[in-house]
């Protein structure tokens, strides 16, 4: 959660200074959803993701220096650097990739489940989305299709109460996790800020998908500390929520690394010093990421148009 953090906070500053190119959407304060899951899933589990998908690609194990050399839009990057923040994928890690489509990650997860059912080797599918995709068609589609044929799918909604700069209650009825009772899916609305609940939610649903007991979706209620785009600001022209409801978010009592990390010391898990120290061990390994994609080259010019299919 700690890497995700520290990654994204830098990143957040870079673009400040239009040290990459493109935008980049934060995960930060979402942290407690993708990693109780993810830490529990193997390489050849699936993951599909959103445009918010830095945090899906660590959680799943993604490198942190080819994430960054992505981003930073260096050829030693994740995908040559051509993809960007909203394109990090990496097959071998079971990472499907980011997706600047909303709902467009849900199609590919229920193929990646019904590949997986086919093998029959128990592997799982995982579709992390927003509240606001969960106002798309094709997640009606996907419910049904999983359920019928039993696909080891797990449905993941981050609801943060925001699609961009409108709030959930302005553009969804009813509750999100109703939806896919109809269709017979066992559902669990969670907690996303407490990774003890997420992680156990997660485990079931993992347990059900490796046992072909078909899918299970999961609402983590969770709240986008940052805006829904780096610097929103620079072109939006009024304000969409309160600073306060912002801060309430960050407290101790609310952020999900926050929470943990008076948790573990207040049961004894770890001392003040040993949380510090894991901070300094993160700020290390960020430290050396970013170096990295600094000191990556650019893509060469005559690789612009690798990876595409003549026609
Ligand atoms: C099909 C499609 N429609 C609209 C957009 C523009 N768009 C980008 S993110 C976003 C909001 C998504 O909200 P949500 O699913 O809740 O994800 P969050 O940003 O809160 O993580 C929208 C409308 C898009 N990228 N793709
Ligand atoms: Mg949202």
């Amino acid at each position: 959660m700690l890497v995700i953090r520290k990654c994204e906070e830098h990143l957040g500053e870079a673009t400040k200074n239009g040290a990459f190119p493109g935008a980049v959407h934060l995960y930060i304060g979402q942290e407690a959803i993708a990693v109780p899951l993810c830490d529990q899933l193997n390489d050849s589990d699936w993951i599909s993701s959103t445009h918010r998908g830095h945090g899906h690609f660590i959680a799943k194990g993604g490198n942190i220096k080819s994430m960054m050399a992505e981003i930073y839009g260096k050829s030693t990057g994740i995908c040559g650097g051509k993809g960007g923040s909203m394109h990090v994928a990496d097959f071998s890690k079971g990472i499907i990739g980011a997706n600047g489509v909303v709902a467009g990650g849900m199609g590919l997860a229920v193929g990646a489940a019904l590949a997986a059912k086919l093998d029959g080797k128990g592997v799982v599918s995982v579709i992390f989305f927003g509240d606001g995709a969960a106002n798309q068609g094709v997640l009606m589609e996907a419910m049904n299709i999983s359920s019928l044929w039993k696909l080891p799918m797990i449905f993941v909604c981050e609801n943060n109460q925001y699609s961009e700069f409108t709030h959930t209650s302005e553009v969804t009825s009813g509750k999100i996790s109703d939806r896919a009772r109809p269709f017979n899916i066992p559902t669990y609305e969670v907690d996303g800020n407490n990774v003890v609940d997420v992680w156990q939610a997660s485990s079931n649903a993992i347990r059900r998908g490796r046992s072909g007991e078909g899918p299970t979706f999961i609402e983590a209620h969770t709240y986008r500390q940052r805006g829904h785009v780096e610097f929103e600001y620079t072109f939006l022209s009024r304000t969409y929520r309160d600073q306060k409801e912002v801060d309430l978010w960050k407290q101790e009592d609310k952020d999900p690394i926050l929470r943990l990390e008076q948790q573990l010391i207040k049961n004894k898990n770890y001392t003040a010093i040993e949380v510090d120290e894991i901070h300094q061990d993160v700020n290390s390994e960020v430290e050396e990421a970013v170096r990295f994609a600094l000191d990556s080259n650019d893509p060469e010019i005559s690789s612009s148009m690798d990876h595409m299919i003549e026609s």
